[in-house]
């Protein structure tokens, strides 16, 4: 086996541990959630593998720009899950925000994960505005921004491809095409379907992909990670996954997607996919995998009781991170 192939096993297993992680901590909060211990998520389910193995490309002087979906991607970034349960349950050891945030609103300082807003594709004008500012002051550093089809309808998608294609800023973009903006299908949004080719109008490379197809993914995103840190400027990768849960906790997709979709749809899962390709060359088999089910299953009851153990914000520190603080450090900055 080639040095090439044995670091993509290695980078594909490591995805698969994670992954599998992911699934298993989104699986939990919707119990939470109906449990009445959380008010809402937003679920990665089916997005996993992709949004994994392109962040595994990143250094920890990079930045990651995730969205609501990024459960995979951050984890993958170095968040634990015990990190995203103090999230959920808006805990004052909240990495992300300190428990302001709603849940699904990842961020973590230390680790370059830029908290964002709800507002869509808002963040990828923040990606852009990062890569442009690090840029200017000389850093070697790239960024990686998700967001969904939908956000490709979104004003912000299309300035920050112009603004990133003309200077040739060390972006990766990537568009996690799940064929949904909550209930409008692509279709109803766009007149094409490969929305990678949107990439070419702004004179930046584009590419687009099947979310099971894991070794194209890491190939594209090792190449669109090394020309932005070669100076050869952005790149669009767009992946076609599967929404296997409702768009939100606040949503039933039943009422929009019939029976028979919902059961293809599982059918195209990169998990899956993923688990099949590590079993076909005997990185993964029945007694690994019962192993790693058994370890992720204690390490997430070990990150919930933590994190619900775990002392609320001070409710005198309310105004703290949300507004400015006359005579802070800060505030004299600005
Ligand atoms: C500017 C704006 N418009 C509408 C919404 C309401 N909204 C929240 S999520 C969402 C769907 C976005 O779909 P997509 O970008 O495809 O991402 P997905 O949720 O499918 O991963 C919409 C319309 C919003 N948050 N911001």
């Amino acid at each position: 086996m080639s040095e090439k192939d044995a670091d993509l096993l290695t980078r594909l297993e490591r995805i698969f541990r994670i992954s599998l992680g992911a699934r298993r901590l989104d699986e939990r909060l919707w119990v939470l959630v109906r449990a009445g211990k959380g008010p809402f998520i937003i679920s990665g389910q089916g997005h996993e593998v992709p949004q994994g193995i392109i962040t595994s490309f990143l250094q920890p002087t990079d930045w990651l720009v995730p969205y609501y979906r990024s459960t995979c991607a951050v984890l993958t970034k170095g968040m634990t899950p015990t990190d995203v349960m103090l999230h959920f349950f808006a805990r004052a050891g909240d990495p992300s925000s300190g428990g302001r945030q709603m849940p699904s609103h990842f961020g973590d300082a230390e680790k370059r994960i830029v908290s964002g807003s709800s507002v869509i594709a808002t963040q990828l004008l923040h990606a852009v505005g990062i890569a442009h500012a690090r840029t200017l002051l000389g850093a070697q550093e790239i960024v990686v921004v998700f967001f969904g089809d939908g956000a490709t309808s979104e004003g912000d998608f299309h300035e920050a491809l112009n603004w990133a294609g003309i200077h040739k800023l060390p972006v990766v973009f990537v568009c996690e095409n799940n064929g949904y903006a909550i209930s409008v299908t692509q279709r109803e949004q766009m007149a094409i379907r490969n929305i990678a080719n949107r990439a070419r109008g702004y004179g930046i490379y584009g590419v687009s992909l099947d979310g099971t197809d894991v070794e194209g993914i890491a190939h594209e995103a090792q190449k669109a990670c090394k020309r932005a840190r070669e100076g050869e400027g952005p790149t669009l990768i767009e992946v076609r996954v599967p929404r296997l849960a409702a768009h939100s906790s606040d949503d039933d997709q039943r009422k929009y997607r019939s029976d028979h979709e919902l059961s293809k749809e599982a059918l195209r899962d990169p998990l899956a996919a993923l688990e099949r390709f590590l079993r076909v060359r005997g990185i993964v088999n029945d007694a690994t995998e019962a192993a790693l089910e058994q370890e992720i299953a204690s390490g997430l009851l070990a990150a919930e009781q933590e994190a619900e153990q775990s002392p609320t914000p001070d409710p005198a520190t309310i105004g703290e991170n949300v507004y400015l603080k006359e005579g802070s450090d800060a505030a004299n900055a600005s």
